[in-house]
């Protein structure tokens, strides 16, 4: 984990905590660097390749980090904003029961969710979860999460603690 404390140190002049940085800001900084982008607490890795949900997860792992856990409003509105794609969160309903679980046991609130209207729609091939990042704050304003099926390929966020000494 010694490229955090230097990510952090790095950005800590260019970023007030609060300052709203647009995903795309975010995911081209993300590109330029090769590396990881600090907002408040957590650091993120926007892919450019698209995998299935289980790869993106294992992905993310394989990195020390996991899929997106959206654990506050705050964090949700981080990813709002221009893009028009779809990226898996941590976010899974593994039993196919419509019980919800963050791969990193965070308790599944369904206060603190932000599913477009009708979602999920609980089809029965779709127990993955994406958020799609549209323009603008459109008529769906934060709520932008979809059930989607496990095997479709899509981009991803990764997110890891940020370790600040
Ligand atoms: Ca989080
Ligand atoms: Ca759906």
């Amino acid at each position: 984990k010694e490229r955090l404390p230097e990510q952090a140190q790095k950005q800590e002049g260019k970023q007030s905590s609060t300052e709203l940085v647009s995903v795309s800001t975010m995911r081209k900084r993300t590109d330029q660097e090769g590396g990881w982008e600090l907002f408040q607490a957590s650091c993120y890795y926007f892919s450019n390749d698209i995998m299935t949900w289980d790869d993106s997860e294992r992905n993310c792992t394989g990195m020390d980090s996991h899929l997106v856990v959206i654990n506050t409003g705050a964090e949700q509105v981080t990813f709002t904003g221009s893009e028009g794609m779809n990226y898996c969160i941590g976010l899974i309903d593994k039993e196919k029961k419509g019980q919800w679980h963050w791969v990193d046991e965070t308790p599944y609130n369904d206060t603190a969710a932000f599913w477009r209207p009708g979602e999920p729609n609980n089809d029965p091939s779709e127990y993955c979860a994406v958020m799609h990042v549209e323009g603008k704050q459109t008529k769906h304003g934060n709520r932008n999460w979809n059930d989607i099926a496990c095997f479709k390929l899509y981009n991803r966020i990764c997110e890891t603690a940020a370790l600040i000494f």
